[in-house]
């Protein structure tokens, strides 16, 4: 039985997704204009969260706020925090490529207690709240059950645009690769993590990556009954903007092999 905070999240999450697939349409009419579908997509962004932060905040309008469009602005109640990414997987979205999600999640006292992770073009609604489990429209998620590195696939952001993460990262590929079935990488970190979950990927892994792309599928993983740990032992997943995920199996020879080099 969903919360009121949950529902409150899912009527966000789909009201912003009606205005994204309706973009999205127009977007692939844009493809041939290079500058235009860049402004286009960026106002679509801004407009979803626009329409998530109205819902959000008029249903609980003390709590604080981070969106990835609008930035962060505190609440009255110092304890509750939204963490909002409205597009993610954005580039893909810019292309014409149907895998992008709306992220929303709830922070209670700096835990995450409630995910909502909308693929709207394939229809897959990923939520969870802390305690009661993970879900995708509905069927219970649980993460694979696979044991062994050679039988597993693994996602990933490769970084782009002269990021400084490059040499770390490729690094990771040249240590991973040998030793397992290969690497993903999909351009949408929240539905890397949500894939986690639903045992589609056995693990996933990024370095770079901003609080409100992972917030929600950080408990979508943990709910299903995987791991989620920052790059280094006791670092945090959500804060570093490093993380590593996986099944109940894999997750120590997993973290174990990417840690090598830090
Ligand atoms: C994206 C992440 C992805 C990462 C990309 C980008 P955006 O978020 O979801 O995992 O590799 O570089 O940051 O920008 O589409 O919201």
């Amino acid at each position: 039985m969903a919360s009121a905070n949950l529902n409150i999240m899912i009527k966000a999450a789909r009201k912003a997704g009606r205005s994204l697939v309706k973009d999205f349409r127009e977007v692939e009419n844009l493809q041939v204009s290079a500058k235009g579908a860049g402004d286009f997509v960026s106002r679509a962004d801004r407009e979803a969260e626009r329409i998530i932060k109205e819902e959000l905040r008029g249903a609980r309008p003390n709590y604080g706020w981070l969106g990835e469009e609008t930035g962060a602005e505190p609440g009255e109640d110092p304890t509750r925090r939204w963490l909002v990414d409205p597009l993610d997987g954005t580039t893909n979205f810019l292309h014409g490529l149907p895998h992008w999600a709306v992220s929303i999640a709830l922070e209670h006292k700096g835990e995450i207690v409630a995910a909502v992770v909308f693929d709207p073009a394939k229809d897959e609604l990923f939520t969870a709240e802390k305690g009661d489990g993970a879900f995708m429209n509905d069927q219970r998620l649980r993460v694979s059950g696979r044991r062994n590195m050679i039988e597993s696939i693994f996602a990933t952001g490769v970084p782009f645009g002269g990021r400084g993460t490059l040499p770390a990262t490729l690094a990771d590929l040249a240590r991973l690769m040998p030793v397992t079935a290969g690497v993903r990488r999909w351009g949408a970190a929240a539905l890397d993590l949500a894939y986690v979950a639903a045992g589609r990927y056995d693990g996933y892994w990024e370095r770079g990556i901003n609080s409100w792309d992972v917030a929600a599928g950080i408990l979508l993983v943990k709910e299903a009954g995987g791991f989620v740990e920052g790059l280094r032992e006791g670092e945090s997943a959500l804060e570093s903007g490093r993380i590593i995920a996986g099944n109940t199996q894999l997750f120590a020879p997993f973290a174990k092999l990417i840690r090598e080099r830090d």
